[in-house]
């Protein structure tokens, strides 16, 4: 079963594609299993400068998946460049270099450096993470912000340019068809919805971050991703990468007849380690089972 797909100038071996935040740089993976076997990884997200992230705890467990608040920890761009990024040459899956920051000027440094480098096959903006005061989400629930940031960034790279969306809106649709006119190749979403745990004997959050605050993930978001998938898919032109609570092959299907053309895989990982490994063999299993001889064929067939 052939599962290449082509996600505009970009194209994968397969749809399956690690998302950021729950794959490290994939180093760590890659003892575990050969990343040969996926279609992509997103990076963690980069600043400019390092960030040693928010104060613990900074994870919660939910009924059904996870509330985070990170903070965006990361190396920072030059390090990433003089000690990360090296290693990747192992890697014989595509790279997303997922980039973030506070102000608009930042994305597009970090985007004109990376794409100085060979190893780096396309960028992700991550206009959407929700546990940042400055940047962040404030750019991704503003359609102009986005439109305005995504122009600016698409004159600073050639590479393939996704931009990942935030849930928390009323009108995603509205801010994907902003993205896509700014210059966007791939829309990616969704990115964790904000929400809150409390320990009501103590009276306090359960994590700290942003007054508590953080990103809810896993299988109690996929309905609501979902839903969004498919407002998108009616909205623009562009390839989507659907994500959100996808844990197995049927979950990452669902998302494909939604209107994905790939799907990342996250909080999974943190519970089953091989769960992107496993993925593209059952999917195909799935799909010969159901007669289906191409993947591309299945994208956005959702009756209305
Ligand atoms: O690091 C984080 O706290 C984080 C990020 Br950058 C993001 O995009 N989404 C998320 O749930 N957490």
């Amino acid at each position: 079963m052939d599962l290449s797909v082509k996600l505009g100038p970009l194209a994968l071996k397969n749809p399956v594609i690690a998302a950021s935040g729950t794959f490290g740089f994939g180093l760590d993976f890659a003892e575990l299993f050969s990343p040969s076997l996926l279609g992509g990884i997103v990076l963690k997200s980069l600043t400019r400068e390092p960030r040693i992230g928010n104060p613990a705890p900074r994870i919660a467990e939910t009924p059904s998946g996870l509330l985070n608040s990170i903070g965006l920890e990361n190396p920072g761009l030059d390090r990433f460049v003089s000690d990360v990024l090296p290693s990747l040459s192992m890697l014989d899956t595509r790279i997303f270099a997922s980039i973030a920051g506070g102000k608009p000027g930042e994305f597009v440094h970090l985007a004109s450096a990376l794409s100085e480098h060979r190893r780096i096959d396309a960028l992700e903006l991550n206009v959407s993470c929700p546990n940042q005061a400055e940047g962040g989400m404030a750019f991704g629930t503003s359609p102009k912000a986005v439109e305005s940031l995504v122009t600016q960034v698409r004159k600073a790279t050639k590479l393939p340019l996704a931009v990942k969306l935030t849930p928390n809106v009323t009108d995603i649709a509205e801010v994907a068809r902003a993205a896509e006119a700014g210059g966007a190749d791939i829309i990616s979403l969704v990115n964790t919805f904000l929400g809150l745990m409390v320990d009501w004997r103590k009276r306090t959050p359960q994590i700290a971050g942003l007054r508590g605050r953080g990103g809810v993930s896993g299988p109690a978001i996929k309905p609501m991703a979902l839903r969004m998938v498919r407002d998108v898919f009616k909205a623009v032109r562009l390839p989507l990468i659907g994500m959100g609570g996808i844990s197995c092959a049927s979950d990452a299907l669902e998302f494909i007849v939604a209107g994905a053309s790939a799907v990342q895989v996250g909080t999974a990982n943190l519970t089953n380690p091989m769960a992107c490994a496993e993925l593209p063999a059952e999917m195909a299993r799935l799909l010969e089972s159901e007669c289906i001889s191409s993947l591309s064929s299945l994208v956005g067939t959702l009756a209305d």
